[in-house]
């Protein structure tokens, strides 16, 4: 075992009941010729095979059959399925019902892409060896746009990749061999995705020429993409009239700029009919964008937006705009103020097919931040939510963290934005405020490596990530044991033991890295490590503040920086009041003394030497997890784990030993329990 196979590795049944009830069903009844439905079968084909052992047939009769297809088109799909079922099948959704009595499984769908979702379904549920004579299932997707964002540049660097290079592009090209690229759609369509953007948000002037010079090769792999029922987006440079059209400005409300970009979308759009659009970082960590000709934000992405809508594409504009070039000696300069304050005022003004996509804190992929408040507060504006999956400030795919706890406390937050129930989740699903254009995104963690995400559990936060925001009301659980049963079978111990890894690697990685949501404390650039005071005068506004007497940022209306006003009620109070806001939270928005005490009952200075002893000790323990499941696994895989788990270990004691030391040096206050070795 390699992990190449991921998810979709298809291990054959023993003989025996499940094998007898599969082989009873296992041919393949099937009527139409549409490209999504014939890459369903060959899925099927696949899956089939690989569970039974022999290749299955594709048959006219309608008995012992899995008949997949369209409603109206398929004679064993509509003798099965109900009106009052087709009635509740929406764009995406699909049926997937039992017929015991003639031995039928009927995989119904609207649309071609609802049957490949639906395919995907049933190999699962074959996979894992559920019982299948009594199906009766009914999914659409919560979200409408299900996105995943690659980070790649043309060079084959993947920014902020942590499994090798790009799978796209090499040496400034497009990749010849679209084999990898195939097998990567695969695994993004089994999870539930319908969007990628294949190349990085910073947009280098190579990049600008996906929609020019290299728009054939970008064709080519649109078409693989669409057998998957995945759209193809790409990121622009806003600078590009300039970079590649030759023109002396890239002002928005420039006629001859404006021409440019309907020109070259209309270039795009003949050969990729179904282009999904742009996605634009702009005015961000020294990126172009409108500011630059006094334009504001509504105008640059309106200009776009102006410029796809004849083809039905959207622009997805990115909100992470905030001054990387503050000044630290100014408390009052707040980084986790900009987005809001930036883009809030201009509700209202963006055309319907413009989209903007907001990071799911306000600051940046830390372990602990709360929730940005700008989600849900544009009534009038699409937004989309953005995920990281690349572990950037998570430990970068070498440390282990199940990334699924973390999104749901993200996606079950009360934003009250209008009223009780506004949840994230709801909001992101264009629920709270009625939008046609909305969903969730998220930053890939893959890369060329064998296993796609170099630390093998990785593999259950890209999975995770779809099937969650298919459905946000999946367990953590759930989706963790789904995965594992995948990835590595049915053994009740593995699955046991590999659940609990998952379920408590996030808070074990939290408890030894930055402490009480204060974030960052890492090293500057790669962000690995730690780094206690990397960023502390940098100017790009991430400090934690920490003197002799205390540490946080005050960021309440009374005496801070008033980042606290930015939520809603109740939100506002509980943040601004020390008293009741959540420990977990208390350094992002307050700066207090050391011996400050918490709602836990430990001051705040015993807590940062509690939880960094603990978090080293309960990293040992997944070791100790780990090395239990020797012996019973492919050898090479378990190697594969061990050997990052063993480097998680030696890494958490250099953050205990580094983040203890500073505040022990800081405060003067000895722990309580004596392991310091300085005191
Ligand atoms: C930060 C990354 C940086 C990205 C930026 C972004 O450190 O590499 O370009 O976000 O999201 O997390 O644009």
């Amino acid at each position: 075992g390699s992990g190449y196979q991921a998810w979709l590795g298809y291990r054959q049944l023993l003989p025996g009941d499940r094998y007898d009830q599969y082989a009873d069903y296992s041919r393949i009844h099937v009527t139409e010729k549409d490209a999504v439905i014939q890459t369903a079968v060959s899925e099927l084909i696949y899956g089939l095979e690989g569970i039974l052992g022999v290749k299955p047939e594709i048959v006219a009769q309608e008995k012992h059959v899995i008949a997949i297809g369209t409603f109206g088109n398929n004679p064993v799909v509509d003798r099965i399925v109900t009106p009052e079922k087709i009635a509740r099948i929406g764009q995406e959704g699909y049926v997937i019902i039992t017929d015991k009595e003639n031995a039928c499984v009927a995989v119904g769908a609207t649309s071609s892409n609802g049957v490949i979702y639906g395919t995907f379904h049933l190999l699962r549920l074959l996979s894992t060896g559920s019982d299948i004579n009594e199906l009766d299932i009914v999914e659409n997707p919560i979200n409408r746009l299900r996105m995943i964002n690659q980070w790649d540049n043309m060079d084959g660097s993947v920014e902020r990749g942590y499994a090798g290079e790009s799978i796209f592009f090499k040496d400034n090209l497009i990749v010849e061999d679209h084999d990898r690229i195939r097998d990567y759609a695969r695994m993004l369509a089994s999870a539930g995705l319908n969007g990628i953007v294949i190349n990085n948000v910073n947009v280098h002037k190579v990049e600008s020429k996906l929609i020019t010079e290299f728009l054939p090769e970008v064709a080519k792999l649109a078409a693989i993409f669409r057998k998957y029922a995945i759209k193809l987006f790409l990121s622009v440079n806003y600078a590009s009239p300039i970079e590649i059209g030759g023109l002396t400005t890239a002002d928005p409300l420039d006629s001859d700029v404006r021409q440019w970009w309907r020109d070259k979308t209309a270039d795009v759009y003949a050969v990729i009919p179904d282009f999904g659009g742009y996605l634009v970082k702009a005015d961000s960590e020294n990126r172009p964008g409108p500011f630059t000709y006094d334009r504001d934000h509504a105008d640059g992405s309106n200009m776009l937006a102006e410029a796809l809508e004849p083809f039905g594409g959207m622009v997805i504009w990115r909100c992470f705009v905030y001054n990387c070039k503050q000044d630290w000696r100014d408390r009052k300069t707040d980084r986790a103020r900009a987005a809001y304050d930036h883009f809030k005022p201009l509700d209202g003004r963006f055309k319907d097919n413009v989209i903007l996509q907001i990071k799911n804190g306000p600051m940046d992929f830390q372990v602990r931040e709360p929730v940005s408040p700008l989600l849900g507060a544009m009534p009038s504006t699409n937004q989309v939510l953005e995920f990281q999956i690349a572990q950037e400030y998570t430990g970068q795919q070498r440390h282990l963290f199940y990334l699924i706890p973390h999104w749901k406390e993200i996606l079950d937050f009360e934003s009250y934005t209008k009223g009780n129930g506004s949840t994230i989740k709801r909001i992101a699903s264009g629920e709270v405020h009625g939008n046609r254009l909305a969903g969730i995104a998220a930053v890939s963690n893959i890369g060329n490596d064998m296993n796609w995400t170099g630390h093998l559990l990785a593999q259950a936060n890209l999975y995770g990530y779809g099937r969650l925001i298919w459905n946000p009301d999946l367990t953590s659980e759930h989706i963790a044991e789904e995965w594992i049963k995948l990835t590595f079978g049915n053994n009740a111990n593995i699955i046991h033991v590999i659940k609990n890894m998952l379920l408590s690697s996030p808070a074990i990685y939290e408890s030894y890295t930055a402490p009480l949501g204060v974030g960052f404390m890492v090293t500057p650039h790669t962000h690995y490590g730690p780094d206690v005071d990397g960023y502390e005068y940098a100017k790009w506004g991430t400090y934690h503040y920490a003197d002799w007497h205390g540490i946080g940022v005050d960021r309440t209306l009374a005496t801070g920086t008033g980042y606290t006003s930015q939520y809603n009620s109740p939100n506002f109070e509980r943040y601004e009041s020390l008293a009741h806001c959540p420990d977990e939270l208390l350094l992002f928005f307050h700066h207090v003394p050391y011996t400050h005490v918490l709602q836990s009952g430990k001051t705040v200075i015993q807590h940062i030497y509690d939880t960094h002893f603990e978090g080293v000790e309960k990293a040992e323990q997944l070791v100790s997890q780990w090395d239990s499941l020797a012996g019973t696994m492919d050898e090479v895989l378990h190697k594969q784990v061990a050997v990052r788990i063993e480097e998680q270990v030696e890494h958490a004691k250099e953050w205990r030993d580094r983040i203890n030391t500073y505040f022990y040096r800081k405060s003067g206050i000895a722990d309580k329990s004596e392991r310091l070795i300085y005191s």
